[in-house]
């Protein structure tokens, strides 16, 4: 179900695998993607899911789809097994997984592992949520080991898997317009230990209250290792005078470093490096290898990535950041004055946590979606002026001419992208695109 990212993928490996696929949308299915359909003699429909499906032996369910829809909820009265792309991909791979999640840090640490493996010669693919379809990257070869990047959309669809190494980064509110209630999707994201067993490895932040609190209370035989940056753990990974320290008994190395020479700065980059450095200790990778591998990471595409200064104005495009948690980091992170567009489609938004470090740092809201008001009424009083447009190109040109010399102009939008654009990376090129035609 779903012709996207995923459901292709899906496709195309069961094509392979000599399984029948049938694909169902509701949308209208792109042209190339119906040609790949086509080549394979793939049999698909379009403008609807039909009863079709119901006559399937499993269904795979794109992350996206809501499992409450009619379809989906007769498939499940019949005892249909509906499962994610991934735990379909994960019954054709003999790869070591290594699972990431948390509510934000996910690219960020994903890349940094999959660098890090790949620089110590591993055969590795980079997979999942992260925008490459995990059953599409094994349609032509297995791989030694695999980092998959999962939503909790993805792990709510996952059933038999075998994760051996966990990550699960942090735990703050988000996608309730599809969990009801935060403790639901708390819930889903430590569903990721069911998939483990007693010689596994689960990472944590334990400076994430809900996340340790929630993590403790679980029944749970696997080897917990938790990161921390606020104390001086005796086992896990934290900071010591300077240092990033990992040392833990199911680990067979220790592992130290100065933290000075991480290319990638801000405290959150310190946890996702700390949980990258855990994952490549485990593995036996040699200490120099991690060490070079972290001192010459460069940062992820669309999030907290330096675009350029324009006489004296700094742009920097967060277009990652689709909640308020991500926007929190950057606002945290960022120089003040900030001129900062932000907006789209409000998840469930509470802007309280935001309040203090607009007041401090912000000086101009541009807002940049169709439905502004939640955002006027949150920060209205908080700063000199909120602005509304619809248009990237307006947003970028309106935030040079109210900018001062040393200020900085910030996309970190705290919402999704899908009023005004297809995805968050076409929104972060657009915001690119504009601020180099300035
Ligand atoms: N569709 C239906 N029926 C429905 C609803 C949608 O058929 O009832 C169809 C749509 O018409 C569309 C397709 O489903 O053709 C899209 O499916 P999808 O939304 O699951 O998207 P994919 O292209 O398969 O991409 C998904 C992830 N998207 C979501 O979870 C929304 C991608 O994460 C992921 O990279 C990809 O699988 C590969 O694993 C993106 C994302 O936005 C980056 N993730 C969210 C986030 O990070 O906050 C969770």
């Amino acid at each position: 179900m779903g012709a996207g990212i995923s459901g292709l993928g899906a496709a195309m490996l069961a094509f392979t695998k000599g399984d029948i696929p049938f694909v169902s949308d509701y949308g209208t299915i792109d042209q190339p993607t119906k040609n790949k359909f086509l080549n394979q003699k793939i049999q698909f429909e379009e403008g609807g899911h039909s009863d079709k499906l119901l006559d399937a032996d499993i269904i795979i369910k794109s992350p996206g789809i809501s499992p409450n829809i009619p379809i989906l909820l007769k498939a499940s009265e019949q005892g249909l097994e509906v499962i994610s792309e991934i735990e379909y991909a994960s019954r054709f791979t003999k790869a070591k997984i290594i699972g990431v999640t948390g509510t934000n840090g996910k690219t960020t640490t994903v890349n940094i592992i999959y660098h890090i493996l790949k620089n110590a010669g591993l055969d590795v693919a980079l997979v999942g949520n992260i925008g490459n379809s995990m059953a599409a990257m094994l349609v032509h070869k297995d791989y030694e080991f695999l980092v998959v990047e999962l939503s909790s959309f993805q792990i709510d669809g996952l059933k038999n898997i075998h994760i051996p190494i966990a990550i699960i980064l942090n735990i703050t509110p988000d996608h309730l317009d599809r969990y009801q209630s935060f403790g639901n999707y708390v819930q889903a994201k430590l569903n990721l230990l069911k998939f483990q067993n007693e010689n596994d490895l689960t990472i944590f932040c334990q400076d994430d209250i809900v996340l340790s609190e929630s993590i403790r209370n679980i029944e749970s035989n696997t080897q917990i290792i938790p990161i921390s940056t606020d104390r001086l753990l005796t086992e896990g990974a934290w900071i010591n005078d300077g240092r990033m320290v990992v040392n833990h008994p199911s680990l067979k190395q220790q592992f130290n470093m100065e933290i000075s020479q991480l290319t990638i700065g801000g405290k959150h980059n310190l946890y996702n490096t700390m949980a990258a450095a855990i994952v490549a200790n485990s593995l036996l990778i040699r200490k120099e290898k991690i060490r070079e591998s972290l001192s010459n990471f460069t940062s992820v595409e669309h999030r907290l990535e330096w675009v350029l200064r324009l006489k004296g104005v700094e742009f920097i495009n967060d277009s990652k950041a689709t909640n308020v948690n991500a926007s929190w980091y950057a606002l945290e992170s960022a120089k003040d004055p900030v001129i900062w567009i932000m907006g789209g489609v409000d998840k469930g938004n509470d802007y309280e946590l935001l309040k203090p470090l607009v007041k401090d740092k912000v000086r101009i809201i541009i807002c940049l979606g169709i439905d502004n008001l939640k955002i006027h009424d949150a920060f209205g009083q908080d700063v000199e002026l909120v602005l509304n447009t619809t248009s990237m190109d307006e947003a970028v040109n309106m935030a040079f001419r109210l900018s001062n010399k040393e200020e900085q102009v910030l996309l970190s939008p705290a919402c999704a992208s899908f009023d005004l654009f297809e995805n968050y990376e076409e929104r972060g090129k657009k915001f690119k695109e504009a601020v180099r035609n300035l």
